[in-house]
């Protein structure tokens, strides 16, 4: 490992001119820099955000990967350039290996990357004779500013590697239930008869839902923490008649502030020197939504307690405790400033510059917000704030999502690798816009993108003012079902993804995974990010192409048995699948040796589906053997945490027996919730009975279906109680 450090004194270096812009350098010019060679590694990843493929390529012809936070409409594709947040974590795998670098800088950013150049000589001379070459990827990180901090991450797997990046950075925040289900956008809808006539749409075409949000237009002349009295003149009766249905409605509160005398809120953070200044020590100004507009300093502790308090009921009017939070422009987006963003040489708290932090000026904004949405619930209730800036770290307060995509096919199939490289870089409550922000989707595109954010962390649709409208039942009857079909089997399958969250939460290990981190052995699942894992047991391949009739899928492993969790089919791993499709085929395959847990039935939104029985697919292995958990709580508190308040299940089958355990320390959560149905794919012989014991009582026979065209058995009409010990005997 190489480092150096360059410090220039030259004067004409302490000024810097860019289109009519002077960057003065009142601590001149400076960069921090280290080179590191990764011995035997050809496959690197992280860096995020761009909007490019999950492997990250050699940049000796290029552009560096760059680590600047913007705000860019409808970004280019496969390309380097910095988008709206960051996270200096490089992850390299081999198969013997995972290992990553963490950056700590939060300046500009570049990092270059040179792979061993290939040996053409060598692939033409005859296997015999060719010298081995030892793959190497030189990594060179350059920062603006600050000091080389730098920590070297050994893994050797990638489940240690998410622990060590989670024990440096923190954990991925456990969202609240309803956070996980299906939330619905537009900038804007236009009043509250436009909202509740939204809400209703749901209801009348029975797709479930839990939130609406409310973009910039709602508020009284894009002053946050306000309501245009015009169009949301009784914001307290909205929420309620959203609250009686079990719905939450979230509103947009950006960091700029409109430069308003006449408003207190200014006032108040005038007075009160929450705002970034120049470099003269005036309050620094810039263009924004409202026009002119001055910058929450959120480096500041004092400004981010101020601002916490914004958020509570009483100084929010109109705000109840089911209204959550969208911070938006938060790079920060400056329209009239360098690169639409602010100057580097504004001066924040304790005299740091913006240069040296600007890649946390989001990061922190999240955190205010977050600390004021729970500080508001007396630090009772989990929040729930999406952010569209971060850093390393902002997993902690919540959810990410890809800024202002497009909608066309590219953009949806980039969508996967940005949501991958989020996830590995810790972020992993991360989505993007459903159809795209700009532009209008064709109803096929629509489809395929609810198909595929369904099966992804943060699930929202997003459309831009000018777009047409495209709540989901606009498009046709066929359009609307299948549309509707993803939204239900998302909610069903949310026991298994807030069981996914509850791991991330407690392990760092993200919910979403390329596919090597599950077969880190596998070389051919080493460039894939078009398929990926969803936690340990389901692989996922949405269709991101138009008019197809087939898709080629992968299945890795040898030794793997992969089931088509909608025919139950089983297939042999280490193959590549041609499978027929049509609109309604999403390919998913549950792995051999896993389970899965999913909510029976239907319902409106979170809270109904809280409340409906589970049924446990069981996938057997080649061994007949699987395993898989189960996390519940109430879904909204902090319970879980201050009173172990949970219950953390473990399901294990082998040699035809499914015993029901506790996970490791138990949980006091006393839930009603049942298991009515246990299906078991692999059964290769039909059962002469199935019985079911519960410690305590008489074992009872239950009653099963059996399907030998797939080995397919489905014990029925049980009613076992999740947080009970039990077991079911086929014999
Ligand atoms: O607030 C308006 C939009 C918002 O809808 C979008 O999601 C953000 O990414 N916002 C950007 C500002 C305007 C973009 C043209």
């Amino acid at each position: 490992m190489t480092f150096f450090l360059l410090v220039s004194q030259t004067n004409s270096l302490w000024k810097e001119t860019f289109q009519k812009f002077v960057d003065t350098k009142a601590n001149g010019p400076s960069s921090v820099g280290a080179d590191l060679s990764l011995h035997g590694f050809r496959h690197v990843y992280g860096i995020p955000e761009h909007s490019d493929a999950l492997q990250l390529r050699d940049t000796t012809d290029g552009e560096p990967y760059r680590l600047y936070n913007l705000d860019v409409f409808a970004y280019e594709l496969y390309s380097r350039l910095g988008l709206y947040g960051s996270v200096p974590l490089l992850v390299a795998h081999k198969p013997d290996r995972t290992f990553g670098v963490f950056w700590l800088n939060a300046s500009e950013t570049f990092v270059n990357i040179h792979q061993s150049p290939v040996d053409h000589q060598d692939e033409q001379t005859p296997p015999v004779k060719r010298r081995r070459v030892q793959p190497q990827t030189d990594v060179h990180w350059l920062s603006e500013s600050g000091v080389i901090d730098c920590t070297v991450l050994l893994g050797p797997g990638p489940q240690q590697l998410f622990s060590q990046y989670a024990q440096l950075t923190g954990y991925q925040a456990l969202p609240p239930l309803f956070a996980l289900g299906y939330h619905q956008c537009r900038w804007n809808y236009t009043d509250e008869a436009d909202v509740k006539a939204v809400d209703a749409g749901f209801d009348r075409h029975d797709i479930p839902y839990d939130v609406i949000w409310l973009d910039i237009e709602h508020t009284d002349g894009k002053r946050y923490f306000t309501w245009d009295p015009a169009v949301f003149p009784e914001p307290l009766e909205l929420q309620h008649h959203l609250e009686k249905k079990n719905r939450k409605m979230v509103v947009i509160s950006d960091p700029h502030i409109k430069v308003d005398p006449d408003w207190s809120l200014y006032r108040e953070a005038r007075d009160g020197g929450h705002f970034v200044k120049d470099r003269e020590g005036q309050i620094y100004r810039g263009s924004c939504w409202p026009g002119e507009s001055s910058y929450l300093d959120f480096s500041s502790p004092v400004t981010r307690s101020w601002y916490s308090r914004c958020f509570s009921l009483d100084k929010y009017k109109g705000s109840t405790p089911s209204l959550f939070v969208w911070n938006d422009m938060n790079e920060p987006s400056v329209f009239d400033g360098p690169e639409k963003t602010m100057s580097k040489d504004a001066v924040h708290h304790g005299g740091w510059e913006h240069r040296d932090l600007h890649n946390l000026y989001g990061f922190y904004q999240h955190m205010a917000t977050v600390e004021g949405l729970i500080t508001r619930s007396g630090g009772l209730e989990r929040p729930f704030v999406l952010s569209r800036s971060f850093f390393a770290g902002s997993q902690r307060f919540g959810a990410i999502w890809t800024g202002d995509n497009v909608a066309s096919w590219e953009y949806l199939k980039i969508s996967i690798p940005m949501v991958l490289s989020l996830s590995l870089a810790g972020i992993a409550f991360c989505g993007a816009d459903v159809g795209g922000f700009v532009q209008d989707p064709e109803p096929e595109l629509l489809v395929r993108w609810y198909q595929a954010a369904a099966l992804q962390p943060f699930f929202r649709g997003h459309s831009a003012i000018v777009t047409k409208r495209r709540e989901p039942w606009l498009f046709g009857e066929e359009v609307t079902a299948a549309i509707r079909t993803v939204i239900q089997q998302r909610y069903c399958l949310l026991p298994y993804w807030y069981t996914l969250f509850h791991n991330a939460h407690t392990s760092g290990l993200p919910p979403v995974r390329p596919l090597w981190v599950e077969f880190p052995k596998e070389e051919k699942t080493f460039t894939e990010d078009t398929q990926y894992m969803i936690g340990g047991a389901l692989l996922a391949c949405p269709v991101t192409e138009p008019g197809v009739q087939e898709v080629k899928i992968f299945l890795p492993g040898c030794a793997e048995i992969w089931y088509d969790i909608c025919s139950g089919k089983a297939y042999k791993g280490d193959r590549t699948l041609i499978l027929p499709v049509t609109l309604d085929t999403v390919p998913v395959f549950q792995r051999g040796g896993s389970m899965v847990c999913r909510s029976a039935g239907s319902g409106t939104c979170m809270a109904d589906f809280q409340r409906l029985p589970l049924a446990v697919t069981v996938a057997l292995n080649c061994q007949g053997s699987a395993d898989g958990e189960l996390y519940l709580d109430d879904g909204h508190s902090f319970k879980y945490r201050d009173q172990k308040a949970f219950c953390l299940r473990r399901f294990t089958m082998l040699s035809g027996r499914l015993l029901s355990r506790p996970a490791g320390e138990e949980g006091t959560f006393d839930c009603e919730t049942v298991i009515q149905s246990v299906t078991i794919l692999g059964v290769k012989d039909k059962p002469s009975t199935v019985s079911v014991h519960v410690p305590g009582t008489e074992d009872m026979s239950a009653a099963f279906e059996y399907s030998e065209a797939c080995c397919m058995l489905t014990v029925i009409s049980l009613n076992l109680r999740v947080v009970m010990d039990w077991e079911i005997q086929l014999s």
